[in-house]
């Protein structure tokens, strides 16, 4: 049954009990666990507006952890007549109950703020919860990576993978390699001037994540995706394998073809890898690694293998099993997208992240299971339902669609542990909504691609399966409400992703329900 007055909370909690009052924020006092309090004092502060939250008055805030209480990254919000205390079973749990908080917060014509009387009992589903960014098709800023990282941490997100290398550029500087950055990072897509993370720079990154409960999981895309490297250090890269597809789609696209050495500017993939065969280039990948490890508190490292077109499977499998080794020495755990479970002797315990068909074909599913034969497990990234850079719809500007068209209802319609054939559910780790970025080249371009449909996949990693409003019509209402919030927070949104849906109303007429028509941050009080 879908509960009309639910509130409009994405992910939705594992149980809610809603009062019949609302309480007043006009004015507001926080206590409690330091961190957690700073953050939200600055959040409330830039919502209600600094006066609101002065500590000498009105609606007191507490903010506590107990790890007596729920599960990890789990918390209680109980809001009642003057008093809202969030308690969280960790300090992760304690910001998502504030993330709730502030998804509660409401706007009235004369009340002015409020947030209803609730009590929220909640744990998410699964440990990894991902989103990944792309910032070598494109490059994005330090700063547009933090918004980025914020609009993913009020979904409650625990993971931002961050693409780092590609044919297109190269993103991070290494300083035993500093041409990689210097030359491999002048270029992106379109023939932009590209640019890189300084360490230092990435370190903010990954301290911003941090603080908000998010661990970056760096990727070193290996052995292709590195016509980038090649331009840094010709040596390192093979000439570009030209497949007749490559040289149809370039030619279409009006793209010039990738030349060995130089910076490429397509969407081509599958072209470039680095010398399987010359010993250099592990010295060369161990130390990029050892220092990309170094610069990575999160226990994840991620190495790539995708759309090795031009190698030969025993050439990538010579590759991975080495290199999958060399990962593993840095004391990260490795991650790598499915299509290297074809080779057979892995590193143990590594980490696949499938990315074909929610219904395998071929050998996908199979090449993913071997990564849980290996002792290890798997994140899902079915790309005709989670990936951010598929059309949302046929006509849309921004996107590509060779995985379909995935409006936002196929997004949230599909099941983790329904995915790959034969394996325990608890080899699901969890699942990733990636932002590849052929077609994108700001933030409000991926912002448009990524919302609504990043937060179908922010309830499938967190909301129980079977758990209360976890059906499309309750989602697409939330949606709908959710939209001035978002926008208001300065993201854009794709508000065409609800107009072609209806959605029966109580007395069962179906209503058109369109982003247009939702009601404004204001009005939903
Ligand atoms: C496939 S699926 C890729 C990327 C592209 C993306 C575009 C996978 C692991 N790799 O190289 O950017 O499609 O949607």
């Amino acid at each position: 049954m879908v509960l009309h007055d639910a509130p409009s909370l994405i992910p939705f909690p594992s149980s809610v009990r809603l009062g019949e009052g609302s309480v007043p924020l006009g004015s507001v006092r926080l206590d409690g666990d330091p961190e957690a309090v700073a953050l939200l004092r600055a959040e409330l502060g830039a919502l209600l507006g600094a006066d609101a939250v002065d500590d000498s008055g009105g609606t007191r805030i507490t903010l506590e952890i107990d790890p007596a209480q729920g599960s990890a990254e789990g918390y209680t919000l109980d809001a009642g007549a003057d008093v809202i205390r969030v308690t969280g079973h960790d300090a992760a749990g304690l910001f998502y109950g504030t993330r709730t908080l502030l998804q509660l917060l409401r706007r009235g014509e004369r009340a002015g703020w409020s947030m209803p009387e609730i009590r929220v009992e909640d744990a998410p589903r699964f440990r990894y919860r991902g989103v990944m960014l792309d910032v070598a098709r494109h490059f994005f800023s330090v700063a547009d990576v933090e918004r980025w990282i914020d609009g993913a941490a009020s979904l409650k997100y625990n993971h931002l993978h961050l693409h780092l290398t590609d044919d297109q550029g190269w993103r991070i500087e290494i300083e035993s390699w500093p041409l990689l950055a210097e030359r491999g990072g002048a270029s992106e897509v379109g023939g932009g001037a590209g640019g890189f993370y300084t360490q230092h720079q990435y370190r903010e990154i990954v301290a911003y994540a941090a603080a908000r409960h998010m661990i970056v999981v760096p990727e070193i895309d290996l052995p292709g995706h590195t016509h980038a490297v090649g331009v840094a250090y010709p040596e390192l890269v093979a000439l570009p394998s030209l497949s007749d597809k490559t040289i149809t789609e370039s030619t279409a696209l009006s793209q010039s073809l990738p030349v060995h050495g130089e910076p490429y500017t397509g969407w081509a993939v599958g072209h470039s890898s680095v010398q399987i065969h010359d010993e250099s280039t592990y010295a060369f990948i161990t130390d990029v690694l050892t220092e990309v490890a170094a610069l990575t508190p999160g226990p994840y490292l991620h190495i790539g293998g995708d759309e090795c077109l031009g190698t030969s499977s025993e050439d990538f499998a010579l590759f991975f099993e080495r290199v999958s080794r060399i990962a593993a020495a840095t004391g990260k755990t490795p991650i790598a997208w499915h299509e290297a479970g074809a080779v057979d002797d892995l590193a143990e315990g590594m980490l696949g992240q499938y990315w074909a068909g929610a219904t395998p074909e071929g050998a996908h599913g199979e090449h993913a299971a071997h990564f849980v034969q290996r002792g290890g497990a798997l994140i899902l990234s079915p790309s005709d339902r989670a990936y951010l850079d598929m059309k949302p719809h046929a006509g849309f500007p921004l996107g590509l669609a060779w995985a379909g068209v995935v409006p936002l209802r196929t997004a949230y319609d599909w099941e983790p542990t329904a995915v790959i054939d034969d394996v325990p559910a608890g080899a699901i780790l969890g699942v990733e909504a990636p932002l590849w970025t052929e077609t994108v080249s700001s933030l409000a371009d991926a912002d448009r691609l990524a919302f609504p449909r990043i937060a179908a996949q922010a309830e499938i990693g967190w909301s129980a399966q079977n758990g209360p409003e976890r059906s499309w019509p309750s989602f697409r209402a939330r949606v709908a409400r959710l939209i001035p919030v978002w926008e208001s927070s300065g993201i854009a949104v794709d508000r065409t992703a609800l107009d072609d849906e209806t959605t029966p109303e109580p007395d069962g007429i179906p209503q058109p329900v369109t982003a247009a028509s939702a009601p404004s941050f204001e009005e939903t009080a």
